[in-house]
């Protein structure tokens, strides 16, 4: 028997979940590797720019074949399953399902998600990328056999901190979204699925933007007084075992956070503690 396929994804990342609910609606097994997208940027580690080229998660290693792209990783992942569960029968419906699913990845989720991060949390997310920035190219320096990847990193991320310092580009990235959720409402009057009579690719990856957009608190967006067939559809989707199995993520979960965080900045947290403790130690010396 063959070994199982490996993904190395982050549990919140956006495209990690839509592979993660395609495999668990293929029933595919795949073995599990966290990359720490965050604080920790393991992402950017040479060993992991070296299988993906954009520095981004999810990739999938199977036999020795290195797939990148959530889309792509889905497709393989349906097409090795047996039974292409989550490809329509019919070429219209394919058809249905391949412009969906192009409308959904058309909505740049990294966008949405980072320029609608508010307060704090927003600036601090925002600022980290000035990190990322030294970071990249602190590794290319080192690494210079993969210069012109992490070359082209750091023009994404200079892409990428313009648009988060222009509102009206964010604004755009939200009108896209909303525009998106609205065109989905009318497509889906009298349908249970996006594509014919059952469940394809085109649910897996609205499922997870829907869970996304709820994340940051914007379910509002497809409420079901202005989307009652977005809302419900989601409801019904969100029911599937896959959802839970995936998992796919509606909600921040604190568990994942504070692993991430000791995972990136583990000695840190340790020394704060040490000396806190021994700050401690030294003013009940003084004081009694
Ligand atoms: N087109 C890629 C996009 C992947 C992507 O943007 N991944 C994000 C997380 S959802 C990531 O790894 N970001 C980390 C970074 O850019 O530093 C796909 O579909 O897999």
């Amino acid at each position: 028997m063959d070994p199982p396929s490996v993904l190395f994804h982050h549990p919140l990342s956006f495209s990690s979940q839509i592979v993660r609910l395609a495999a668990a609606e293929c029933a595919v097994t795949i073995a599990l590797v966290d990359v720490d997208i965050g604080a920790g940027h393991e992402n950017y580690a040479p060993w992991y720019v070296a299988i993906n080229p954009d520095a981004v998660v999810p990739t999938l290693m199977d036999n020795g074949n290195t797939i990148t792209d959530c889309v792509r990783i889905s497709r393989f992942l349906d097409s090795t399953s047996g039974g292409e569960v989550l490809t329509p029968d019919s070429p219209d419906e394919r058809g249905i399902a391949a412009y969906w699913i192009d409308r959904q990845q058309g909505i740049r989720e990294r966008e949405l998600s980072y320029g609608m991060a508010k307060g704090v949390a927003g600036r601090f997310v925002r600022l980290e990328l000035n990190r990322r920035r030294r970071l990249l190219e602190r590794r290319k320096r080192q690494n210079p056999s993969l210069a012109a990847r992490y070359d082209a990193k750091l023009r994404d991320l200079a892409r990428w901190q313009k648009h988060l310092q222009d509102p009206a580009a964010r604004q755009t990235v939200i009108d896209e979204a909303v525009r998106g959720i609205a065109d989905l409402e009318r497509h889906l009057a009298g349908r249970k699925y996006i594509a014919g009579d059952r469940y394809s690719l085109a649910d897996v990856v609205w499922t997870v933007l829907l869970a996304r957009v709820t994340m940051l608190g914007e379910e509002d967006w497809f409420s079901p007084s202005k989307c009652p067939n977005v809302s419900g559809y989601f409801r019904r989707m969100s029911q599937r075992p896959s959802f839970a199995l995936a998992p796919v993520y509606t909600q921040l979960p604190k568990r994942i956070l504070f692993r991430t965080m000791m995972h990136a900045h583990g000695n840190n947290v340790a020394l704060v503690a040490l000396s806190a403790s021994t700050l401690l130690l030294l003013l009940r010396q003084v004081l009694v």
